[in-house]
């Protein structure tokens, strides 16, 4: 009974109830020994006894997921057709919003021997995950992006504004289409996922994953890793979120676990992991204890308003692949202010805008030797602005660009076309 009055308490007061001995939240609202009970329950280590194996289901085998139609390859998948890549336009011309919706108009690539073939040096996967935390409809993020192409399609003259490179046609790229994702299970779809990814890399080619929520980021990296080695990739996290902590309710795989997995199993380092618009109400003095002996690299909302973007900017630059001879770049869309980026799951205010983001994104893109990509934490169904839509093909297309911009030899920070700042008009514009 004096649980229920004080579990009708909280629902009454509201969470921000304090008690007079300085407790508050749910903890404030119960007796002392109860709050005690609370907190050591929500703080057990993960080797608490756990709910008995589901013995009344002989028939489930956690080992053995092969029957299962979600991660077997079709047999026929290449059959008699030449490798390549393949174009599913049927027109000579169409706009961004016809024709099948593939990831900024590519052309398809199905097997590895697609993306040989045709020397394919950016291959976007979509991947369809959405349920390591408890807001789902991020697995229509991949969907959300396809169908939010509404601009020129490839090869039409069509460049970046301000750079005047077309990374649409400067680079070979290929839609090769989703990662399979076993919906029932997260952990079952983490290592075919990572294979794919793999996969993708073993080619020579960068991955670029949409997805999903960001516990993809654990079989993205550690794919990355192993084709590139261990502790020899770089990572720079774009997020409001530290996404580093221990586990989630019991569990060690969530969205808000990958880096801590990452780090503990050697695929990254903590001192080459650069966190980036970090803000809100996390983590805590053990995490953030953690973080620190890793030797994280970490530059939040603080230090924005504190020396400025322009220095955050410069120093995570810098920061990102120093000591690794590779970069991966991973993109919570929640990094953005929710003002511009409405559609994620976990959004945070005081966030980074896109004319602070969108340079940084093109200038790693130019200036390192970038091995994957990813852009995670995309709602269609939190997105009724369609603004967070249309932020989100920006950050492809300006990766994209500075990708294409390193390719064609333009790594100058800052780099835009003399004739995209003054238009050879003769203006006395001031010297930066
Ligand atoms: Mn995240």
């Amino acid at each position: 009974m004096a649980v229920n009055v004080a579990w009708q308490g909280f629902v009454r007061r509201g969470p921000r109830l304090a008690h007079p001995d300085g407790r508050t939240g749910v903890a404030a609202t119960l007796p002392r020994p109860l709050a005690k009970a609370l907190f050591l329950h929500l703080n057990a280590p993960m080797s608490a006894p756990q709910f008995p194996p589901p013995t009344d289901f002989p028939e489930y085998n956690p080992e053995d997921l092969s029957g299962m139609g979600v991660f077997t390859k079709r047999p026929d998948l290449q059959g008699d057709r030449p490798p390549g890549l393949i174009d599913l336009r049927r027109y000579m011309f169409q706009l961004g919003m016809s024709g099948f919706q593939t990831f900024v108009g590519a052309p398809i690539a199905l097997t590895p021997a697609d993306l040989t073939a045709a020397g394919v040096e950016v291959a976007m996967i979509g991947a369809g995950l959405d349920f390591s935390y408890g807001m789902r409809g991020s697995a229509f993020g991949p969907k959300m992006v396809r169908n939010g192409e509404i601009y020129m399609p490839p090869g039409y003259g069509t460049p970046h504004q301000h750079t005047r490179v077309d990374p649409i046609t400067e680079l070979v790229l290929a839609d090769y289409g989703d990662a399979p994702v076993n919906n029932l299970s997260l952990y079952a779809s983490i290592e075919p996922i990572r294979a794919l990814v793999r996969e993708v890399a073993e080619t020579g080619a960068i991955p670029f994953i949409v997805g999903g929520d960001h516990s993809l980021m654990y079989p993205n990296v550690a794919a990355i890793a192993d084709v590139y080695g261990k502790g020899n990739v770089g990572v720079i996290h774009f997020d409001a979120h530290y996404d580093a902590t221990d586990a989630g309710l019991g569990l060690n795989l969530t969205h808000g676990t990958p880096v801590r997995r990452l780090i503990e199993q050697g695929h990254a380092s903590g001192h080459n992991f650069i966190q980036v618009g970090t803000r809100g109400w996390a983590p805590n003095d053990k995490d953030l204890g953690w973080m620190r002996d890793q030797g994280f690299r970490y530059h939040n909302m603080a230090q924005v308003d504190k020396f400025g973007w322009d220095w955050v900017m410069e120093r995570s630059i810098e920061e990102a692949g120093d000591g690794t001879e590779y970069l991966y770049i991973s993109i919570d869309m929640d990094v953005f202010d929710p003002a511009y980026a409405p559609g994620t799951g976990t959004p945070e205010p005081n966030g980074l805008t896109p004319r602070e983001l969108f340079p940084i994104l093109r200038r790693l893109g130019a200036e390192k030797n970038v091995v994957g990509i990813e852009l995670v934490e995309l709602n269609p169904f939190a997105d009724s602005t369609y603004a967070t839509a249309l932020v989100a093909n920006r950050v492809i297309r300006e990766v994209l660009t500075g990708i294409a911009m390193r390719k064609k030899g333009i790594t100058d920070p800052y780099y835009f076309a003399d004739v995209a700042i003054d238009g050879g008009q003769g203006q006395d514009w001031p010297q930066r």
